[in-house]
């Protein structure tokens, strides 16, 4: 039998994402061990080749980079916790979605432990995971990332981002914020159309066409922002309130609540009562900070 030379890896938490990395690392032939609070969740790994440990000592008793991927930063510390004093001279990825701060608590928590720490944000759901289109956003130990990219390759574009364990966090709660806003903008367009009798799968699709377009103008809405060049506008903040006005007429024509449009049209309409209303919608950042 071919022996392999392929770095193996621990992973800690078998949910819908742990398990796809597992099951992502096994096809890709990295011997993998796998630990879950709940034990159950490992007959598939099982039978695809992985090593199943019955407690996080024996789990993290394997070689390799031990990656968390669990519910959130109080598992994390709950699983570790107990068996910190063993983790001297390892390291750790930890692919739970964490807050910047609780990162960066972490990264300290696992230096005075002689543990180096790599943080990461998965930009992908669990079917994603080792097809094209996943990424994951790292920072925190370039030494962790260097020495485990090729292995982190498997399961999504890797990027690494410096050593402040909290900015790949920000990045991924920020692109987070984003795809939210979109999706609650649509529930919202997908309520008043109810009223019309349309579909929500079929306004999902032309809904889909034209957030795609206007999405192309983000790229340039940054650069203004970045350069504060709000008086060199495109469409004014006034411009741009008249149509949350309208929006807002329509969604009571509609019988739809105005609880997702509202905090644009608070924004928009302060600036205007500030007299900042010829200065370009982007100038609506600074409301924010
Ligand atoms: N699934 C997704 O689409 C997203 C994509 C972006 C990144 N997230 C983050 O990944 C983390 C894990 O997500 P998940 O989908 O695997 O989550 P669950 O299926 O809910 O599994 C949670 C696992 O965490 C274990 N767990 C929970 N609390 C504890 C604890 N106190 N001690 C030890 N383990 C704990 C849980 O174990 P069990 O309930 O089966 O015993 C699961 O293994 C997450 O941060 C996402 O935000 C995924």
């Amino acid at each position: 039998m071919a022996e392999t030379t392929k770095t193996p890896v621990i992973i800690l938490g078998l949910g819908a994402m742990g398990q796809a990395l597992a099951a992502t690392f096994l096809k890709a032939g990295v011997p993998t061990t796998v630990w879950n609070r709940t034990p159950g969740k490992d007959a598939e790994l099982l039978a695809a080749g992985a090593a199943t440990a019955a407690t996080v000592t024996e789990a993290i008793g394997a070689d390799g980079p031990i990656i968390a991927v669990l519910l959130d930063h109080a598992s994390v510390h709950a699983t570790l916790d107990p068996v910190a004093a063993r983790l001297a001279g390892r390291q750790l990825i930890n692919l739970t979605s964490t807050a910047p701060g609780d990162a960066r608590e972490l990264a300290a928590w696992a230096a005075g432990h002689d543990c180096g720490y790599l943080d990461g944000g998965i930009m992908a759901v669990p079917p994603m995971i080792g097809r094209p289109g996943a990424s994951i956003l790292y920072s925190g130990s370039r030494t962790v990332f260097d020495t485990h990219r090729e292995t982190l390759e498997l399961l999504a574009a890797a990027e690494y981002f410096g050593e402040d364990a909290g900015f790949a966090s920000t990045y991924d709660f920020a692109l987070l914020a984003t795809m939210y806003a979109m999706f609650g903008g649509f529930l919202h367009g997908a309520a008043m159309m109810r009223s019309v009798g349309v579909p929500a799968a079929e306004f999902g699709r032309r809904a889909a066409a034209w957030v795609g377009a206007m999405a192309q103008s983000l790229p340039h809405q940054g650069a203004v922002i970045d350069t504060a060049a709000y008086t060199d506008r495109v469409q004014s903040i006034a411009f741009h309130k008249a149509a949350l006005d309208a929006i807002n007429r329509a969604s009571r024509d509609a019988n739809v609540t105005l609880d997702f449009v509202a905090p644009l049209k608070n924004l928009l309409d302060r600036q205007v009562a500030d007299g900042r209303g010829a200065l370009g919608f982007e100038r609506t950042f600074e409301e924010l900070i």
